[in-house]
């Protein structure tokens, strides 16, 4: 099949544009509010409206084309052949539910195997950051420019998780402690797309992430892989963009500087 890529990259900014200003309208509305692994695990009516809205309208106009994503509308993707969609509906539902604003939709359109387009809005600040693969990224009308040419991990604002320099059973948290510690400054922002896009800014260097599903990061990969920036697996090479995978992103000296001294799975 050809893939009409500037045609679906003006569709799907529309649909998002379209339900963004659903949820805006009905932000202050009272929320229907279940768990799902865990008590902090949250989802909510308006992650299943927001997932059913994109899989009505993909499958209505690109009934060839398959969804992964994250609250069960989609389809059992086990290759990313063809035309892939990677939505995640609300990353950042806690934001959503706690703090009603920093959370986002993800949408990423892959095309055998390629990450086409990525599509990220932060609804509540109305700004759409997109990528379409070699033609650069955007943050509403702005370009964004290439990362610099040399960073220091001294010198670097890095994102995690503080659960990582906890006990835990996946990474050495003595090894993530003495990352805290070289870095200039962390954060922690809750939505796993808006981290890649503040890493494609700019304003952030490193990301490390142990859990994230392809849905959280694919349409920040691309945006964040035309400034140039870097995304590994945690033990270094590719990811499949089809498991839930760790992974460290950022500017490829500070990625590069995570693998070699601070980063150790158990
Ligand atoms: P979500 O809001 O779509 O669930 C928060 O740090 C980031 O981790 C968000 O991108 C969030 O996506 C994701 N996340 C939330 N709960 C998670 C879980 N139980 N396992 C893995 N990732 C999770
Ligand atoms: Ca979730
Ligand atoms: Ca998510
Ligand atoms: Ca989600």
């Amino acid at each position: 099949m050809i893939f009409q890529k500037e045609t679906v990259y003006q569709t799907t900014k529309s649909w998002i544009h379209e339900i963004g200003q659903v949820i805006r309208t009905e932000i202050d509305q009272p929320r229907d509010i279940d768990t799902k692994t865990n008590a902090n695990d949250l989802v909510t009516e308006m992650d299943k409206k927001v997932e059913q809205f994109f899989a009505e309208k993909i499958r209505s106009t690109y009934p060839d084309h398959q969804i992964l994503s994250e609250e069960g509308f989609g389809d059992n993707v086990t290759s990313l052949n063809g035309t892939t969609w990677i939505i995640d509906p609300i990353d950042g539902t806690m934001n959503f539910v706690h703090q009603k604003r920093n959370f986002a939709i993800s949408v990423a359109i892959f095309h055998d195997g390629i990450g086409e387009i990525g599509f990220v809005y932060d609804v509540m600040a109305d700004v759409l950051y997109a990528a379409k693969q070699g033609e650069g990224a955007y943050k509403n009308d702005e370009q964004l420019k290439p990362l610099d040419e040399k960073k220091q991990l001294t010198e670097s604002i890095y994102m995690l998780n503080t659960l990582w320099t906890t006990d835990n059973p996946i990474v050495d948290e003595v090894k993530i402690r003495e990352l805290v510690k070289t870095v200039r400054g962390v954060r922690t922002y809750g939505s796993a797309a808006l981290e890649f896009c503040y890493l494609a800014e700019g304003i952030v260097d490193g990301y490390v992430s142990f859990k994230l599903h392809p849905w959280d990061f694919a349409a920040g990969a691309v945006i964040l892989h035309e400034v140039g920036g870097v995304l590994k697996h945690a033990e270094g090479h590719a990811l499949s963009f089809l498991n839930q995978e760790p992974l460290v992103a950022g500017h490829k000296d500070i990625v590069e500087a995570t693998l070699e001294h601070y980063l150790v799975l158990k």
